[in-house]
């Protein structure tokens, strides 16, 4: 068992290396080296048909990365935004993308970083979870699974 699954392991080093030496875009993008923990989306009245999805990403990359872009089947529009305070009030805006330093964890939370999702498909309760695909600088992407859950309101300090 152990050793067969070495095997598989040098098999699929050697492809990776193979690949990498005939093309210079690697197999793997930026998508494998992004971890990404405790997606959440905000619960809404069934009335409401924006909300707003959160989590922490991380690149293990060398260089700093960004997320370009976000999607998902349950939203008709899905857009990166940033919450900033003008004259104390708090107000949002889309941002073209989010930041993700080398080994720096970075939280889309509320009052923050977050992705905001436009005319939901259907009325969203907790504990059902939404699939949002992440788009990065390099083009690769990656699907994740988040939470409906209750959230504090955002203009709550
Ligand atoms: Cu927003």
């Amino acid at each position: 068992m152990k050793s067969a699954k070495s095997a598989v392991y040098s098999v699929f080093a050697g492809l990776v290396l193979g690949l990498s030496s005939i093309t210079p875009v690697a197999a793997d993008g930026i998508a494998d080296k992004v971890t990404v923990t405790d997606p959440y989306v905000r619960a809404i009245p069934p009335v409401v048909k924006t909300t707003a999805a959160f989590m922490q990403l991380r690149s293990s990359d060398a260089v700093e990365r960004f997320v370009v872009d976000a999607s998902s089947p349950a939203a008709s529009a899905v857009e990166l935004h940033m919450h900033t305070m003008d004259d104390g009030v708090m107000r949002m805006r889309r941002i073209v993308h989010i930041h993700l330093p080398p080994d720096q964890t970075v939280s889309l939370e509320p009052g923050g970083l977050h992705i905001m999702l436009f005319d939901l498909t259907a009325p969203i309760a907790p504990g059902d979870r939404i699939p949002i695909t992440l788009t990065f600088d390099d083009g690769s992407t990656r699907e994740i699974s988040a939470e409906v859950r209750t959230v504090e309101s955002m203009m709550k300090h």
